[in-house]
């Protein structure tokens, strides 16, 4: 059974750009895409009551607020899909969840693997698998409340087209397993191997990796039959880009074949 969260904010700020796609896909009927036995699954939605701070701050009280969500659908025994504006939410996805033998599947167009001595833009969302493997803002990640990194042998990620030079360099010196968006060939072989170090996996999706990837529905549905998904993240949509709303219909799509 899935249980819904939104968490509709672009590095703290709520329904602002990629913020804005929780709600519209709400609005599509998510929930009844994710329906178990004809009921519709239910929403949580995470607002943190005092948004005061400002940077990094807001973005340690949202993923705190998540990562109590994600805790108690877990315990409910039901499987959290994180509706979110950034990766960053990863963060507290994690922390929520129990990390031991944890993998994590990333299907992204960029591996989101720079630091600040590396990100050409600056911006965290291209940092957020970075600070969950530990390469970069520990403070941040203990804050939200993920003590330890996953371990890198223990990361799948799929359907990479942009890669920036210093990822590239981290990539070639890590233990990830990297699948670009044209060579899913080796895919269902990595998540076997995945299965085998871990219990269950946090499947994220930056539905950026729409813009590429030929095969995008066998690729959710090859993640979720490889191992139990503890939770899932749709992120990185916003429907103010989104003319005719055909990236919504794709969204709806990935829904549809997580069940
Ligand atoms: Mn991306």
């Amino acid at each position: 059974m899935f249980q819904i969260i939104e968490v509709p904010f672009h590095l703290g700020l709520e329904e602002v750009a990629v913020g804005k796609g929780p709600a519209r896909l709400l609005r599509a009927g998510a929930d009844q895409l994710l329906a178990t036995r004809g009921m519709p699954a239910a929403v949580t939605h995470v607002r943190p009551r005092d948004l005061r701070g400002k940077g990094l701050d807001l973005v340690v009280d949202v993923n705190r607020v998540l990562r109590a969500a994600v805790k108690e659908a877990a315990e409910q025994e039901t499987t959290p899909v994180v509706l979110a504006g950034n990766c960053n939410s990863c963060l507290g996805t994690l922390a929520g969840l129990d990390a031991h033998r944890l993998g994590i599947v990333w299907l992204d167009k960029h591996p989101d693997l720079n630091t600040p001595d590396t990100s050409i833009s600056g911006l965290l969302e291209g940092m957020s698998l970075a600070a969950a493997l530990g390469h970069c803002h520990q403070e941040l990640r203990e804050r939200i409340g993920l003590p330890s990194p996953v371990a890198e042998q223990n990361v799948v990620l799929a359907g990479i087209r942009d890669i920036d030079p210093g990822e590239k360099e981290r990539l070639e010196d890590s233990w990830i397993s990297v699948h670009p968006f044209d060579s899913l060939g080796l895919l269902p072989g990595a998540l076997r191997q995945l299965r085998e170090r871990v219990d269950g996996v946090y499947f994220h999706i930056d539905t950026d990796f729409l813009d590429c990837a030929e095969k995008p529905y066998d690729m959710v549905r090859l993640v979720r039959e490889s191992a139990p998904l503890k939770a899932i993240a749709i992120t990185n949509y916003n429907p103010d880009l989104d003319r005719g709303a055909t990236r919504e219909r794709e969204i709806l799509g990935l829904l549809s074949a997580l069940q």
